[in-house]
């Protein structure tokens, strides 16, 4: 990554955190830029979000292929040809082949609505509401070959509140998203991350021993 770090973004919807990461690129909060958006469904709106950006983008539609090894490949030999740096799932709903993943290990990322482990999978604010959990978040994490059980890059906490639905909860989420997914991209651009196991360190991090939050908020000083 001598030159700006290329980054790839990988869609199937609305492409909201795709657009919080063409906004930080654009400011210069990542130092990189994003050289490609591959859609596996056509007519979403995050591509409209990337050609607006004049980012180049690519539909690759999984029904195309006779298997998922032949879709992961197909996407992975357009990944390599543009020669991206970090590959970040944004919304992207097809689970990757072991080979996928070993192909781009380590330069793999993914953002999930939920404080994992806890909530993997789909429909998780939902999940999350049933569980009476008092907070819940997002989480960025490298991809490995299970479903959002990667190494654990950067998470943010919101509180769960009495008259949210799955709804409500979502948006407060996504607020945080739009936050935290640019923070891991500038961090892994930076060079900043290593995988230690299942621990992600992160050089030259602040840290604040006092922080906390308190749900519900009436806990003495
Ligand atoms: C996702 C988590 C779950 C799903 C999709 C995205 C899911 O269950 N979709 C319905 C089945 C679709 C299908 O048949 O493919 N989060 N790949 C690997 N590991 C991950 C995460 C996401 C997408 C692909 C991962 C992933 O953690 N190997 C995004
Ligand atoms: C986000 O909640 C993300 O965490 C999840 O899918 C949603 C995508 O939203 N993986 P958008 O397409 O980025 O607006």
């Amino acid at each position: 990554m001598t030159d700006t770090p290329k980054i790839a973004v990988l869609i199937s919807g609305s492409g909201s955190n795709l657009q919080s990461l063409i906004d930080n690129c654009a400011s210069g909060y990542i130092p990189g830029r994003i050289a490609l958006v591959i859609s596996n469904k056509p007519d979403v709106f995050g591509l409209e979000r990337a050609e607006k950006a004049g980012i180049p983008t690519r539909v690759i539609k999984h029904r195309d292929f006779d298997s998922r090894e032949a879709f992961d490949q197909a996407m992975g030999d357009v990944l390599e040809e543009t020669e991206v740096d970090l590959v970040c799932l944004a919304g992207f709903m097809r689970i990757l082949t072991a080979g996928f993943v070993d192909r781009f290990q380590g330069r793999l990322i993914n953002i999930h609505p939920a404080l994992l482990p806890s909530f993997p999978g789909l429909d998780v604010q939902q999940a999350a509401l049933d569980a009476g959990v008092r907070f819940s978040g997002c989480t960025v994490h490298f991809v490995d070959e299970g479903v959002d059980t990667g190494p654990i890059i950067a998470q943010a906490a919101v509180p769960i509140l009495p008259d949210d639905d799955a709804k409500t909860l979502a948006g407060r989420i996504l607020r945080q998203e739009h936050r935290t997914y640019p923070l891991a991209v500038r961090l892994f651009v930076q060079g900043r991350l290593s995988i230690e196991g299942r621990r992600v360190h992160v050089a030259e991090a602040q840290s604040d021993d006092s922080a906390a939050m308190i749900n519900p908020p009436e806990a003495p000083g």
